[in-house]
């Protein structure tokens, strides 16, 4: 297993569209185990390909407070929504970042397990939001873009300006 770096806004990397997986062999499996090492590891408590410059239809999640509840979703649809719900959500793609975002309370998702076997996923509360939140990743879209355009340059010149400041330490490590 490896943690893969976690591409960061506002790089276009993280606006590429995945494709469908359409091979379910040994090597989905090692992403799949690299995906979650890197996402416990972060810590967070879900990861898209997208985030680890993998473009296939990918994530991974754990909402588990004992963080022993590991999910795989792939080639995931939402099919049905209900509902509405306000969360405070972060992203390991965008670091430090928080803002309140309105997604579906309630969601029907159609998917394919590791396995390639078809399976259906009713999700509720953080982890309907957090599958929404992946999902967004694998179109190419971030909790920022719900944010207003002022908001979004503020978080990315906020961003630009921590890696200035972090990039000295690094230099003198
Ligand atoms: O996509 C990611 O960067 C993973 C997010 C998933 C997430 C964001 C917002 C709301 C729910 C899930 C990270 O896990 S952000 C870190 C985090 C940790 C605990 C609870 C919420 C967010
Ligand atoms: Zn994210």
């Amino acid at each position: 297993m490896a943690i893969r770096e976690i591409v960061e806004f506002p790089d276009p990397r993280l606006r590429t569209k995945a494709q469908p997986v359409v091979a379910f062999d040994a090597e989905l499996r090692q992403l799949v185990a690299d995906m979650f090492e890197t996402m416990y590891d972060a810590p967070g408590i879900g990861l898209a390909a997208t985030q680890v410059d993998v473009h296939r239809q990918l994530l991974v999640l754990d909402v588990s407070e004992e963080k022993n509840a590991p999910m795989v979703i792939i080639n995931p649809r939402i099919v049905s929504r209900e509902g509405s719900q306000v969360y405070q959500e972060g992203c390991l793609s965008v670091p430090g970042i928080f803002a309140d975002v309105e997604r579906a309370d309630r969601i029907r998702v159609e998917a394919h397990d590791v396995d390639g076997k078809e399976v259906v996923i009713e999700a509720d509360g953080l982890l309907a939001v957090c599958i929404q939140h992946e999902m967004d990743h694998l179109t190419g879209k971030l909790f920022v873009d719900y944010l207003s355009p002022l908001k979004r340059e503020l978080v990315r010149k906020k961003l630009a300006k921590q890696r200035r400041h972090a990039e000295p330490a690094a230099a003198g490590a």
